[in-house]
């Protein structure tokens, strides 16, 4: 599973100024022997630095799931979304970096516990400082990375696998999203023009028995090789949907072909999950059918959807449990 906060993904900079900044508000003391200050008061430094640095890089990889802590869908996703490889590696460098700072801080800590001379001291912190920031520095482009894999991160939604899925489904601009808005919570972004979700997203629906997670998901069309994004609706079928509503458009201001949308269809089915076919838009044409006719527009048909659903879901219920 995929921790609800990813922690932020600071800059080299960033980390190297924050280590600074609290070396420095280290309070001063009195010592007679200026030597024996200078020691104590350099070892304290590297300690904060380290400390400060450490902490930092710890909260990242801490926080960041491997490959094992994903379900099946989330990986699926994630390895869609971005080079999973490259994103481990990434994590692996900054653990690394992490324990070179611990042990280049024990290796100056104990020079300067051996200098003789306040000079010396000084060259040894300087020297730690310099070493320090150069590994942090090296970490740049990880933590780019890092960054940007964060943001794909947080678009897999957080799917309860003890709730029913059900996915809908179909060609782009076909009533997806207005659907997912009339029968949840939820308020995505619905417009007339294909592609208008990149992204999948997650509603509830109150059902009587309990509630039940539906995915608004990017629209598919009929081609063998899809893109990214069209495949992230695939993933959201294949892997986590207990059930499809497939929507066509009968009325083609969708701009596709009734068709091209059965073609779909026949595809779709053949993943083998449930499917209700639905045809929406009836405000403006009910074809002679027997396909449930809705209206995500004006609400006509909605009602039935959603008893139809419930039925779906329930009956699954029950056949899964006698199936003990
Ligand atoms: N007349 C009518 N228009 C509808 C109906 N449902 C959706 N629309 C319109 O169809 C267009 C597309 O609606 P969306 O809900 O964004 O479609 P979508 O399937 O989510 O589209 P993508 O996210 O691009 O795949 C919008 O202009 C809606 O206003 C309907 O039942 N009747
Ligand atoms: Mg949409």
């Amino acid at each position: 599973m995929i921790p609800s906060r990813l922690p932020g993904i600071p800059r080299s900079q960033e980390i190297i100024d924050r280590a600074f900044r609290q070396s420095n508000r280290i309070q001063d003391f009195y010592k007679k022997d200026y030597l024996e200050k200078d020691k104590i008061k350099s070892i304290q430094k590297i300690q904060v630095i380290e400390a400060v640095a450490r902490a930092t890089l710890k909260r990242i990889v801490q926080g960041y799931p491997q490959n094992n802590d994903l379900t099946d869908f989330e990986r699926n996703m994630a390895y869609l979304l971005f080079d999973f490889e490259s994103y481990e590696r990434s994590l692996r460098r900054l653990k690394w970096t992490m324990n070179k700072i611990s042990e280049l801080a024990t290796e100056y800590i104990r020079k300067i516990k051996s200098a003789s001379e306040v000079d010396k001291v000084d060259t040894l912190r300087k020297a730690f400082y310099g070493r320090f920031s150069s590994y942090i520095e090296d970490l740049e482009d990880y933590l780019d990375d890092l960054r940007e894999i964060r943001l794909l991160l947080r678009e897999i939604p957080y799917i309860d696998e003890k709730l029913p899925v059900v996915v809908i489904a179909g060609f782009p601009n076909v009533g997806k999203s207005m659907l997912i808005s009339k029968i949840t919570h939820l308020k995505p972004e619905i417009a007339s023009y294909p592609f208008t979700t990149k992204k999948i997203n997650l509603g509830i629906l109150e059902g009587k028995l309990g509630k039940i997670q539906v995915l608004d998901v990017p629209g598919i069309l009929n081609r063998k090789k899809r893109n990214v994004i069209e495949r992230k609706a695939l993933i959201a079928i294949e892997k986590v949907a207990n059930l499809v509503i497939f929507i066509i458009d009968p009325s083609e201001t969708c701009g596709y072909p009734v068709d091209e949308q059965e073609k779909l269809l026949s595809e779709i089915k053949a993943i083998g999950k449930r499917v209700i076919e639905v045809e929406n838009k009836s405000d403006i044409l009910k074809r002679n059918n027997e396909r449930l006719k809705i209206s995500a527009l004006t609400g006509e048909g909605i009602d039935r959807l959603i008893n139809l659903v419930e039925d779906e879901i329930n009956d699954r219920e029950i056949k899964g449990n006698s199936g003990i």
